[in-house]
């Protein structure tokens, strides 16, 4: 671990674990790499900075007809007010949910190891999407290597179990320690859901260590399973996941899911519009709890966030055409009118 970190590391630590895109979180490895103290406490570290610029480099670099490395990227942009990605053991219906939930056209196999590139689609809730990313199973015998890759941009994983199958009991700790390893921790609990201490990062920290919220999916409800075998599952993993049961086959407990994401992950939808213009109010924006007016405006133009002075608010915490300044928290639902 770093020791003695200059401020200038920790701006660009910081920098790190806010960017999203994979083109922006490159140009901020490389800045933590040209920022990290070179000494002796920081060799390992360095490496993984490394290594880091290179997988990212080379999947940004995409399929390549010569050099080592060839076929798809397996960076998937974010898109939507959220991005989760969907774990579980082979078998599961991690793609026949995705199908169903984004009607994309993910392979579904009854046979284990259907799935081997992560293919992303969009969970229509209310008016706004989230976006699902089908991945690949983890198992003890097999973990693409580049499956943790794939899941740094998410906000939250969908853990998809069969669960008439006995062995999603050993399953589930398995998949929980092979993403340990690869410093992806699954967490039982979501922001608006339970008080999550948030844990200020600090230089003792690993800017490496990724703390993903994840929902136990117990998929295959119409198999008919003893409701207390959930319960039983719950219990054994020793770890309170939220759950939530669905049938991919027949839809069963399905609609949960997009209403449980809204909630969980304190999705606050705002409609702009432009002024002595009509209000937008097909389509919102969206921030998480503790987003500002400044955050939408940057949703909505980088040039308009940087000249923005002040904006017009209506919506159920503030007065119609209430004047406020760019730090304004907003609510879900609020209409703003930016002005430059
Ligand atoms: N009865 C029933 N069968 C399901 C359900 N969901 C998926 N299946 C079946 O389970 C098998 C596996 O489904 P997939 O969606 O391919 O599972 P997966 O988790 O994506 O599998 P991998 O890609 O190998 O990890 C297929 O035969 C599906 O038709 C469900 O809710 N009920
Ligand atoms: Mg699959």
């Amino acid at each position: 671990m770093p020791t003695n970190v200059t401020p200038e590391y920790k701006k660009a630590e910081e920098a790190y674990r806010k960017a999203r895109e994979p083109g922006e979180r490159l140009d901020c490895l490389k800045e933590l790499l040209r920022t990290i103290p070179k000494h002796k406490g920081t060799e390992h570290l360095q490496a993984d900075i490394k290594t880091r610029i290179k997988q990212l480099t080379e999947e940004l670099a995409g399929p390549r007809k010569t050099g080592r490395r060839s076929g798809p990227s397996h960076v998937v942009r974010p898109d939507g007010a959220a991005q989760i990605g969907l774990v579980g053991p082979p078998n599961a219906g991690k793609s026949s949910l995705h199908a169903r939930l984004t009607g994309s056209h993910s392979d579904i196999g009854p046979y284990p190891y259907t799935t081997h590139l992560p293919v992303p689609g969009m969970l229509p809730f209310e008016d706004i999407h989230f976006q699902l990313v089908d991945l690949p199973p983890v198992s003890d015998e097999f973990m693409e290597p580049w499956l943790v890759n794939a899941l740094q941009p998410a906000d939250g994983v969908f853990l998809v179990v069969d669960i008439n199958d006995p062995d999603c009991l050993e399953q589930v700790p398995v998949i929980i320690e092979r993403l340990a390893e690869k410093k992806v921790f699954l967490a039982a609990t979501w922001p608006g859901l339970e008080a999550t201490e948030t844990v200020e990062p600090n230089e003792t920290d690993d800017p490496f260590r990724l703390d993903l919220p994840a929902l136990l999916v117990a998929n295959k409800s119409d198999l008919d399973p003893d409701p207390e075998d959930v319960q039983t599952l719950e219990e054994l993993l020793g770890l309170r996941f939220h759950t939530l049961t669905t049938s991919a086959t027949t839809g069963d407990g399905v609609d949960e899911l997009g209403a449980f994401l809204f909630r969980a992950l304190e999705i606050v939808r705002v409609y702009t519009k432009t002024p002595g213009k009509p209000a937008d109010r097909d389509k919102p924006f969206t921030v998480r709890r503790g987003g500002t007016v400044l955050d939408v405006a940057g949703l909505v133009h980088k040039d308009i966030a940087d000249g923005l002075k002040f904006a017009r608010i209506w919506g159920t915490e503030v007065f119609d055409g209430q004047q406020v300044g760019p730090d304004h928290l907003v609510s879900d639902g609020d209409l703003i009118e930016l002005h430059l």
